[in-house]
């Protein structure tokens, strides 16, 4: 087909949302770039070398910059790509379209939450870390803004939820199609988890930092905080799994081996993401140990998902080596379609997964804990999972789903090969070297160790560490000029060439299918599920909960910076 010229070449005549789609994923990508910037100074800054010096006076410390880090890319970046995946996919699959006055209205609450928390953050009045744990007191505005920027996900999960139950009442009796039925546990888990930190920001710190109420309670907070913190990550995770099972298969060439076992796997999810928040508060005073084991004993549950999941999707990449004609035990893996940068970025993050699962079981383990808690071990562990498998996830994906949504091929894909390999080289060294400094010489995490003499004497002995972090951090700008190149370059081309991009999603077929499965008909009972899921977070925070709502500390806030 010849190339069409952009004025006579309307992309998205009958698909509207892909123009939404688009505009959510580019306005993500764009915060994953300016969010990403920090990243190497903070290696850098762990190998003993400081560049803040530089950024002075746009930027006036290391964890202003740490702050936009953390905002930017944890929770902007990945909710939107959350919000573009799991509303798009479900509309492919089902053939509806949604409310697209409200889609729209959720885009823009995201921009305008966005760029009010993001004056708070840039003029230095929100240096709070994207944790913002009371006393410390940001300016209202980081508080508002993240809280509409939060509330713009909630659209989006409703809009999906809608169109499911459209699509039910078209079509009575039938099982949920795989990709909506994961979109729809997964917004279900959103809006149950994310009530922790709504309550949290829309009862105590928007009214806090306005001054109508003059204290609040730091372990009351940190409490709502984690109620939200760890599903949260499920949040960001599980768009990525969704792409793994319902796409990967199909662009690696082959088929995914059992849909019922993958519907199981976001059951799993929707039950047991939230009731494990106190994981993240083994040293937290005023939670009795008991309810500790409880929550680590939950979190060991939740880890059975992802650990079904690496086997699904490994069996389904070995199910597409052989269809490839890959033989022998590592035969089907060199048959994989490695000059895919989608299949290439998909493999490696999950490949990253499998150390940084191992060190999320260590951090779940209540007494272990305490061996590397606040210290770089954690950081190290989270950059394998969302820097890694998510981020990579989400980057391998746009280099299909960008031309999809436009018509325009992907540019440079030399360069995105070659940006796969070294995000993934790159996060490698740097979360090994994290690791180690955490665990084996107590280096501590958010700390600018390059602007203190006395922590750089304190931590000398883990050199060797420090200088793996400068060469990841040059590793890892490279990787990063190369990816937001091909986007740039993808995106500014004039030139649309609907014979060079992929025409439809590519949703797999599957080995096993769901017709006559009971295991996928229980499942299938979403309502029933998410009041398991309801009564099981109730049951595991309730009485803590309680105890805390009754018993009040509020202390003053605090500007420390
Ligand atoms: C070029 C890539 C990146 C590099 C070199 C990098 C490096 C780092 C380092 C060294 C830290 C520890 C800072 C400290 O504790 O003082 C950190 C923190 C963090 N990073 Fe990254 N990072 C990168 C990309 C990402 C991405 C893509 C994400 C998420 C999608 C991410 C999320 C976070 C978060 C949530 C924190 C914690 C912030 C806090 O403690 O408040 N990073 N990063
Ligand atoms: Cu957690």
């Amino acid at each position: 087909m010849a190339v069409q010229s952009l004025s006579r070449y309307d992309a998205y005549a009958g698909n509207p949302e892909k123009k939404l789609t688009l505009y959510m994923l580019v306005l993500g990508f764009a915060a994953l770039l300016v969010g990403t910037l920090f990243g190497p100074l903070q290696a850098f800054n762990y190998a003993g070398i400081d560049l803040y010096r530089v950024l002075k006076p746009m930027i006036q410390s290391y964890y202003q910059g740490l702050t936009v880090h953390g905002v930017l890319n944890a929770i902007v970046f990945t909710q939107l790509f959350g919000q573009a995946i799991m509303l798009y996919l479900p509309s492919r699959e089902l053939g509806l379209r949604p409310n697209l006055t409200w889609a729209w209205i959720s885009w823009w609450m995201a921009l305008i939450g966005l760029l009010i928390t993001a004056l708070a953050v840039l003029s230095n009045a929100a240096s709070v870390l994207y944790t913002f744990y009371p006393p410390l007191e940001a300016h209202w505005a980081f508080y508002v803004g993240a809280a509409i920027f939060v509330l713009s996900s909630w659209v989006t999960a409703f809009l999906t939820i809608e169109m499911w139950t459209r699509w039910k009442r078209q079509n009575p009796g039938k099982l949920t199609p795989l990709a909506t039925y994961m979109a729809v546990t997964f917004w279900l888990m959103w809006l149950l988890c994310s009530l922790g930190l709504v309550v949290e920001v829309a009862v105590f710190l928007i009214p806090w930092s306005l001054g109508l109420i003059s204290g609040v309670d730091p372990l009351l907070m940190r409490t709502l905080f984690w109620f939200t913190g760890h599903p949260i990550v499920y949040f960001w995770l599980l768009p990525v799994y969704t792409l793994a099972y319902t796409t990967l298969p199909r662009l690696a060439g082959g088929k995914l081996v059992s849909d019922p076992l993958a519907r199981l796997v976001f059951l799993l999810f929707l039950l047991f993401s939230t009731p494990v928040g106190f994981h993240h508060q083994f040293s937290d005073p005023g939670i009795s140990p008991t309810w500790k084991f409880i929550h680590m004993v939950l979190t060991m549950m939740v880890a059975v998902p992802s650990l079904a999941t690496a086997f699904t999707i490994a069996a389904s990449l070995e199910n597409a080596g052989r269809a490839r004609g890959g033989k022998g035990w590592f035969g089907w893996i060199r048959a994989l379609p490695w000059d895919n940068p989608t299949v290439l970025a998909f493999i490696l993050g999950f490949l990253a997964f499998i150390p940084g699962g191992a060190g999320g079981i260590v951090n779940a383990s209540f007494t272990l804990n305490q061996g590397i808690h606040n210290t770089t071990w954690i950081p190290g562990h989270f950059h394998l999972q969302v820097a890694t498998l998510v981020t990579m996830g989400a980057m391998g994906t746009a280099f299909w789903l960008i031309p999809h949504l436009t018509g325009k091929p992907l540019v440079g894909r030399g360069y995105a090969v070659a940006s796969q390999w070294m995000w993934f080289l790159g996060m490698f060294i740097m979360t090994f070297a994290l690791h180690w400094m955490g665990w084996l010489y107590q280096v501590p995490r958010r700390a600018f160790i390059a602007g203190s003499p006395t922590a750089m004497e304190a931590y000398k002995d883990s050199g060797t560490w420090m200088t793996l972090n400068a060469i990841a951090g040059i590793i890892l700008t490279i990787a990063t000029l190369f990816f937001f190149y091909v986007i740039f370059a993808t995106l500014l081309q004039k030139q649309r060439d609907p014979s060079r991009v992929m025409p439809e999603v590519p949703f797999t077929q599957v080995l096993s299918d769901p017709e006559g499965s009971g295991l996928a008909a229980l499942t299938d009972r979403v309502w029933f599920w998410f009041g398991v899921a309801v009564v099981l977070v109730v049951l595991a925070y309730g009485p803590v909960l309680l105890q805390m709502f009754t018993h009040m500390n509020p202390v003053p806030g605090q500007r420390l910076w």
